[in-house]
């Protein structure tokens, strides 16, 4: 059996010039090389079956994101070329916690109070490339509702930095959160979420935090040192009806396999003890070893010990691709991790 292998390449068209690191401007990271590594590598391996998602479900969207949110990004090109800005869409100028709200007009404005930091510019393709990447989380997800017992979303811009009302870190829409959603609505009552970028996913925890129908698990690089700074520590577990649903196992730089896989095997102990009816995997390869933003020290070869290990769970799964930043090894890393968790 073929996996299926949810594709668009409206998401190529999504080029952003710059981001902000460590106080310099520099070249994208988050580039279409990636999504065009991964998609040859994987079409050109006889183990997947590449299919075009569905339409992006209107009122799924409006399930995971804010309704004022989704037409900001929507707006967002138009009124920055009619306030006269130049380049790619984005804020230089943030609120700080606890202001008062005040109502905002311009885009730039807007904008700040919509985003954590300069890694979401906007051009003239974004809105269409997230629309895809959101389309795809949900055909993932559908296609594990109907039966599949894996799927996998090559989602281009990623996701799970992004909230219900804002974005970062490369990400727009919560294309893992309406593969959540699209199971949640096609009748599973409990869902989990196994995140195993190198960056926490606080987009997806900040969603999920109050839900007991969905539980939320991530394995990431300690906020104390690495991005998203704002969210990740081992505190973090959820609240009110939620309590309990959230498991953040922060590990330090340096990790590699030998440290990885006991936080892997304390998360799909607890995802156990949840009874999902489906498992959704935000999947990131920046833990690898030659990553040029991160700093694990997981090789090509982990990646399919790291699928085989999360396949032990009996639960049908929906993958989608979130960050991973070495072009030369992505394919590679995707590749084995969809074989680790396809040989069972
Ligand atoms: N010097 C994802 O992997 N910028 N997002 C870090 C690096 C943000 C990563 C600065 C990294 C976001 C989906
Ligand atoms: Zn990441």
């Amino acid at each position: 059996m073929k996996i299926p292998v949810f594709w668009d390449e409206v998401q190529l068209l999504h080029d952003p010039a710059a981001e902000l690191s460590n106080g310099r401007l520099v070249a994208y990271a988050e580039k279409p090389a990636r999504a065009r590594a991964i998609f040859d590598t994987l079409a050109g391996s006889g183990l997947v079956e590449i299919q075009a998602p569905g339409r992006l479900d209107e009122a799924l969207l409006h399930t995971v994101h804010d309704a004022a949110y989704i037409a900001l990004l929507r707006g967002a090109w138009a009124d920055w070329l009619k306030e006269g800005c130049s380049g790619d869409a984005m804020a230089g100028c943030w609120p700080v916690r606890g202001q008062r709200d005040v109502p905002l007009t311009r885009v730039q404005a807007r904008l700040g109070a919509a985003c954590f930091d300069a890694g979401t510019p906007i051009t003239a393709h974004t809105l269409a490339a997230a629309e895809a990447a959101a389309a795809i989380g949900q055909a993932a997800g559908s296609a594990v509702a109907q039966g599949a017992r894996l799927a996998f979303g090559l989602c281009r811009p990623p996701g799970h930095h992004a909230g219900r009302d804002y974005m970062g870190g490369y990400c727009y829409f919560n294309n893992a959160a309406l593969a959540v959603e699209q199971l949640l609505a096609s009748g599973a009552d409990r869902v989990a979420v196994l995140d195993v970028d190198y960056h926490q996913g606080n987009g997806t925890q900040d969603i999920f935090y109050a839900r007991p129908d969905v539980f939320f698990a991530s394995i990431h690089c300690d906020p104390a040192s690495d991005f998203p700074y704002y969210w990740g520590r081992a505190e973090e577990t959820g609240s009110g009806p939620g309590l309990g649903t959230t498991l953040n196992l922060p590990l330090s730089r340096g990790t590699d396999w030998a440290s990885y896989e006991p936080a892997l095997q304390a998360a799909l102990c607890a995802i156990r003890r949840f009874q999902p009816r489906a498992l959704v995997i935000s999947y990131g390869a920046d833990t690898f070893e030659a990553d040029p933003i991160s700093h694990f020290r997981l090789k090509t070869e982990d990646y399919r010990r790291m699928g085989a290990a999360i396949a032990e769970l009996e639960f049908p799964m929906a993958v989608v691709m979130e960050g991973g930043y070495d072009i030369g090894a992505l394919g590679a890393n995707v590749l084995l991790f969809l074989e680790g968790l396809a040989q069972r």
